[in-house]
Parts: C-alpha cells; sequence; structure tokens
C-alpha cells in the first residue's frame, strides 16, 4: 500500500489502475500519435510514403484476384479513399485494444502489439520502389515506440491521478479497488484522462499538419511549374508568308483533300482540332471533344502522393530481349520528332455508361523508334513497361508495328504531362485497355516473350490481353427536367479504337433503332460525339444506345460485367418528362 496510496486526514489518495475505457482511450491516441509521426515523416522526407499510405498500397498488393476482380474499378478514387479511412479506423481500433490490455495490468501485450504494428508499417514503407529501406525501417519503428510509449504513459498517468477517497477501514481491510466509495473519483478520472488522450489527439494532428505544410514542391511540380511542352503562341515568330495558305476558308475541313494536297504532310493535329467540327457548342452536357486534364478519369494502384518523378534523374531503359539496351533522358525524349494523336484512352473497369474513359491529345514519339533503336530480338513478341512504383502491363510487340498509334508520350492536350498522368512520360497505345499498356511514370521497357511475365492485373484475374470493346455512353438527358413537346438532345460519345464508329444510333421506348448524326472527329482511334433532337411527350421514357465500328460490327445487347476483359451492353437512361 505504502506507493499506492497516501493517508490524508481520514482518506486515501488511493492509486487505481486505469479502466478499460481509459486504457482504450489512451491506446488509441497512442496509435494515433504513430500515424501521425508517418504523415510528418512523408512530409520531410519525399522518398519515405506515410505509413497509412504504404500499407494501403500493401493490402491492394495482396489482395486476392477475386476480390479485385468483382470490386468495381482498379482502384478509382473512392475505392482509395475507403481502403484508406478502414485502415486508419483499424488502426485506431486496434491501437484501443492494446491500451486496454495496459490498462488491464499487461503492457507486454501492448508492446508487442505496437512493435507487430512497427515491422508492419516498416516493411510496408520499405517495400516500396522509391523509398529507402532502412530509413523506412526506422520510421515504423520509431512510430510502433512512440505509439507504444504514449499509451503506457497515458494509462499511468490515468492511474496515477485517480483520486479515490477510501474509508480508512476499507483500506485497513485491504480493499485495493474500492467499488462504492470510487465511483465518483473515477469518473473524474476518466474524464482526466480523456483530456490526456485528446492532448495526444492533438500532438497527432499537429505532425499530419506539419508533415503536410513540410511537404514542399517536388522536383516534378517545379519542372511542371516553370516549363511548357511548346512554346507559348506569342513567343513564337510571326509566321512566314506562305506560297500555300492554310487558312483559306475551304480548308476548313480536316478532310479535304485540297488541304492535304497544299501540304505534303497534312495538317497538324493543332490544325485539323482547330478546324473540326465538334459538337461541343451545340449540344448542351455532351462531353466535350476532348477531354481537359483536369477532368481526365485516373486509375492507378498509387496512395497518396502519386509519384513525383525527377525529369532530370529520369531515365528510360531498354531491356531484355533487344541487340541493344539502352537507355533515354526526358532531354532527349524532347529533342526528338514530337507527334500528336488523338487517342481515346479507356479503363477496363468502365461500366456500360461509364466515365471511366476520355480523350486527348498525347504527344510523343512512336514507340516503334524506339524500339528500332534498341533492336528487337526475334521471338520477343511481349512489350513490358515498368513504371517507378513498380506496376507493369505487357501487350504484343505486334502492335507496335501494326500501323495504330502506340507511343511513348510526354504530352496531354498541349502540356507536358500532369504527375497525376504520368509524368515525364508514359505508354498510350490506341486501342488498348490502359490496364495492359499505358504505363504511367515509365522507366522500363522491356523485351519478352509473350508466356514469359505478366502484367500487374493478369494474376489479379484480368485478362492477358485488352483490346478495347465498342462503348457508347448517352451524356444527355441526364434524367429531369425534361418538358413534354419541347425538343431536346439525346447525345454522347462512342468509341472503339482502333476500328473507329460507323454509326450510332438510339432507340426510345423500344420503338426501333432511329440514327444520330456524328461530330467530326480525328482519326479513328477517337471517341466520336453523337446526337440526336428528340420531341418527348409526358411521363417515363427509356432511351438506349448502341453503336457499329468501322467493322461494321454492332454492340450487342447482352449485358457482361468489367472482369475479366471489358463491360459490353446498350447504356440505357430513364427520363421523367413533365406534362
Ligand atoms: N504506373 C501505373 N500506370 C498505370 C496504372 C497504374 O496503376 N500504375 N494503371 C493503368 C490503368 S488500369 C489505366 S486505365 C490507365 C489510366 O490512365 P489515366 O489515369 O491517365 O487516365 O493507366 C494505366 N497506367
Ligand atoms: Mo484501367
Amino acid at each position: 500500500m505504502t506507493d499506492d496510496g497516501t493517508t490524508t486526514g481520514h482518506t486515501t489518495l488511493h492509486r487505481v489502475p486505469a479502466s478499460g475505457t481509459t486504457g482504450a482511450l489512451a491506446g488509441t491516441a497512442g496509435a494515433a500519435v504513430g500515424l501521425g509521426f508517418g504523415e510528418l515523416m512523408e512530409g520531410a522526407f519525399e522518398s519515405i510514403p506515410s505509413l497509412v499510405v504504404a500499407v494501403s498500397e500493401l493490402l491492394s498488393d495482396y489482395t486476392p484476384g477475386d476480390v479485385v476482380r468483382f470490386s468495381i474499378a482498379n482502384f478509382g478514387a473512392s475505392q482509395k479513399t475507403l481502403l484508406t479511412a478502414g485502415i486508419i479506423f483499424v488502426s485506431l481500433a486496434l491501437g484501443g485494444a492494446l491500451g486496454r490490455s495496459a490498462a488491464r495490468g499487461r503492457p507486454r501485450v501492448t508492446l508487442a502489439g505496437f512493435a507487430l504494428f512497427g515491422l508492419l508499417g516498416g516493411w510496408a514503407t520499405a517495400r516500396n520502389p522509391i523509398s529507402p529501406a532502412l530509413g523506412s525501417w526506422i520510421v515504423g519503428l520509431v512510430a510502433a515506440v512512440l505509439a507504444a510509449g504514449t499509451t503506457l504513459l497515458l494509462v499511468r498517468l490515468a492511474g496515477r491521478r485517480a483520486v479515490v477517497a477510501v474509508s480508512e477501514p476499507a483500506v485497513a481491510a485491504g480493499a485495493r479497488h474500492p467499488e462504492t466509495p470510487g465511483r465518483p473519483a473515477v469518473t473524474g478520472t476518466t474524464r482526466r484522462s480523456f483530456f490526456y488522450a485528446a492532448g495526444a489527439g492533438a500532438a497527432a494532428l499537429a505532425m499530419v499538419g506539419l508533415g503536410r505544410s513540410l511537404r514542399g514542391q517536388s522536383a516534378a511540380e517545379q519542372f511542371l511549374e516553370s516549363n511548357a511542352l511548346r512554346p507559348s503562341p506569342t513567343t513564337e515568330p510571326p509566321a512566314a508568308p506562305a506560297s500555300t495558305t492554310t487558312t483559306e476558308p475551304q480548308a476548313a475541313s480536316p478532310t479535304t483533300t485540297s488541304t492535304v494536297a497544299a501540304q505534303p504532310a497534312g495538317p497538324s493535329v493543332q490544325e485539323q482540332l482547330a478546324a473540326l467540327d465538334t459538337l461541343d457548342d451545340d449540344v448542351a452536357g455532351i462531353s466535350s471533344y476532348v477531354t481537359p486534364n483536369d477532368g481526365f478519369y485516373r486509375i492507378d494502384t498509387a496512395f497518396g502522393r502519386v509519384p513525383q518523378v525527377d525529369p532530370g534523374d529520369w531515365k528510360l531503359r531498354f531491356t531484355g530481349m533487344v541487340d541493344n539496351p539502352y537507355e533515354i533522358t526526358f532531354d532527349e525524349i524532347q529533342a526528338m520528332d514530337l507527334s500528336d494523336h488523338v487517342i481515346t484512352l479507356s479503363c477496363v473497369s468502365n461500366e456500360v455508361g461509364g466515365n471511366l474513359v476520355g480523350n486527348a491529345v498525347w504527344t510523343g514519339v512512336p514507340l516503334s523508334v524506339l524500339l528500332d533503336r534498341a533492336g528487337v530480338q526475334p521471338g520477343a513478341d511481349q512489350v513490358v513497361g515498368r513504371s517507378v512504383d513498380d506496376w507493369t502491363a505487357g501487350f504484343p510487340t505486334d502492335v507496335v508495328y501494326d500501323g495504330r498509334n502506340a507511343i511513348l508520350a510526354i504530352g496531354m492536350n498541349d502540356e507536358f504531362l500532369p504527375t497525376r498522368h504520368g509524368f515525364p512520360a508514359r505508354l498510350v497505345v490506341a486501342g488498348l485497355y490502359g490496364y495492359v499498356s499505358a504505363v504511367k511514370w515509365i522507366e522500363e521497357i522491356n523485351l519478352t516473350t509473350w508466356e514469359g511475365f505478366d502484367g500487374y492485373w493478369v494474376p489479379r484475374g484480368w485478362s492477358k490481353e485488352g483490346p478495347m470493346k465498342t462503348q457508347s455512353r448517352i451524356d444527355v438527358p441526364g434524367g429531369r427536367g425534361l418538358v413534354a413537346g419541347q425538343a431536346t438532345p439525346i447525345a454522347g460519345i462512342a468509341w472503339a479504337p482502333t476500328r473507329g464508329i460507323e454509326r450510332v444510333e438510339v432507340n426510345i421506348d423500344d420503338e426501333g433503332w432511329l440514327p444520330c448524326t456524328l461530330g467530326e472527329a480525328v482519326g479513328d482511334e477517337s471517341w466520336v460525339q453523337w446526337h440526336r433532337t428528340w420531341t418527348p411527350t409526358a411521363g417515363r421514357h427509356r432511351i438506349q444506345v448502341r453503336a457499329t465500328d468501322g467493322d461494321g460490327m454492332t454492340q450487342g445487347e447482352r449485358e457482361v460485367p468489367p472482369a475479366p476483359n471489358g463491360a459490353e451492353g446498350w447504356h440505357t437512361v430513364s427520363v421523367n418528362v413533365d406534362g
């Protein structure tokens, strides 16, 4: 009793072990401090991902194929947010359980638990291909020490400050944990330990905030801020008077042969786009012909901050079954002959009617030119791209040489690639889903055999080959605001790279397929906009769309889910028309 209580008059200030609730509170706060430390380190060191992010990546990597296959998208934004939130929640809850153990007099369980946490965090961080191994382990272990230390300290503080009025006889009788007299004091203790835990929680949040503020601009962001893909038009010298002018009115259509005849090379993609008769201004609510970078869908396995690649250090290596393995720098690529291509990119996870699709002007170098320089050996029938974050995708070598655009892109819609879309360089292969081709933040192109390697999503249940299926989507009408007797557009987009779209039809209330008007498009690798005017009657209506590709194949009615090789079916919308 001597070190547990001091006698003051008729009562004893008695030390009571922290209650379970208090312990849980302490453990939760401890876990928060550990996680907060991870955020602080992420901000302080560019190559260290946050612990939460690292564990998210770990879990997503080891998610069994079946789970991933039937999940909505291969790591779209909402799935990532859910997983990250789940990890934070579970960490705090487990921290709470470990705190409870400490309060129940089993601090070793607490220590062991947090040590396991630290090992998991250290491992998750160390296995990230861009983080230093030793630093990662240190971060994990220090986080564990801080978490365990905070928990034990809070539990101890709660216990020591428990002021329990105990009558002398009760103490004399050996009542260590007096029940009835203890109640009011214990309530005070809980309040106080809540106060301490809140303090630790605030410290955790402060570390998160400090980490965020330390997180400076990456070299990639600095480069993007001060460099432009093309000199801005105002800095260009005035155009020299040419014998053939490309601005005469009859040259407005990109398909007129006179333009091509006047310029042997043909109009540039920029010129074609400027002259293109899109539906952008004609139909309210239709997807713009070119998807702006800000609005372009993003799919990848990167959690937290996307890979930040310093273009000054970066190299792309050509390896494997090639005669001349070589590497190329960002400057060297920029000095090459860059060309523009309008290519629609879609995710295999795109549901019928979904928005994991975009159309952009990609600027880059043909992959064939780069591979020829490496000298592809006979039998090397697979091209595998690998990113700085160790994501991979493979496709047949043939597609590089079959006439479609398969490019190493450094530009997207007249800008350098945004970091989210793969800065400094990525692959874009027309007609293939992103998961088998469109490697962002690429650092290696490896030539191998078809059997020699499976890209990231293949062992996770997605098809090895991913040719894009024909899809069409209704953008408008969206649902409400329609008035009977008032003409309204039915409009959207359709795509079938590299076959192109020949025809789009809509079917209203099963009354038969009606042809739609197509907007102009730059080539068959791009989507087309389509529309048709409709004057509805009052009531509920169902609209369906189907497209026919350049090979004359029409989308079928049968519904197929995205896994394992792309969704099929007619996009259908139902609308209510007011009388
Ligand atoms: N490094 C890397 N590249 C990647 C992915 C990835 O997870 N990591 N996902 C691919 C998938 S599944 C798609 S659909 C496209 C999406 O490209 P976007 O985000 O630029 O639209 O990127 C591809 N490239
Ligand atoms: Mo994808």
